[in-house]
């Protein structure tokens, strides 16, 4: 089932020289190919929308300050069954939960600084491939 996703490698991962360790993982899984990248910074009308199931929950304040901190990374993935895939490689929310071998396992400590965000479903995925990319939609 070939699928496409909406990756976002974080501000901590852009500031720690991690995106290129990260793109090769996910450039190295069979038939996964990077349809679209590109280097910005989000500003809070964005990240209220990407965030939007999020917003009123207390950690959603440090979130936005976090993310608009520095410049993402924000790709297209496509490939087979990659949304859960990403999802898989990236581990849990909390690093700390996250087994060794997963990006957040290996480089993760804060759960708010976890490195990745990949889309979790196919109708988010529609959403935010929509919202950082309208003209690949
Ligand atoms: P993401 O949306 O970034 O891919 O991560 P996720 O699905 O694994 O986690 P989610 O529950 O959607 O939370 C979004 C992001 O908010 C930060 N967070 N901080 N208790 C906290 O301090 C807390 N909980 C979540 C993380 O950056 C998380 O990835
Ligand atoms: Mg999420």
């Amino acid at each position: 089932m070939t699928q496409r996703t909406l990756v976002l490698l974080k501000p901590d991962a852009v500031r720690r020289g991690l995106t290129g360790e990260i793109i090769g993982r996910i450039e190295r899984k069979a038939d996964w190919r990077i349809t679209a990248l590109e280097l910005r910074t989000l500003d809070r009308a964005t990240l209220e929308q990407h965030y939007g199931e999020h917003v009123g929950k207390p950690f959603y304040e440090p979130l936005v300050e976090f993310m608009s901190s520095g410049p993402v990374v924000a790709l297209i993935v496509e490939g087979e069954r990659v949304i859960e895939g990403v999802r898989q490689l990236a581990g849990p929310t909390d690093p700390i939960a996250a087994a060794p071998g997963s990006i957040r396992g290996d480089y993760g400590v804060i759960v708010r600084e976890n490195l990745i965000h990949a889309s979790d479903s196919e109708q988010s995925a529609e959403r935010e491939v929509k919202l950082f990319f309208p003209h690949h939609a």
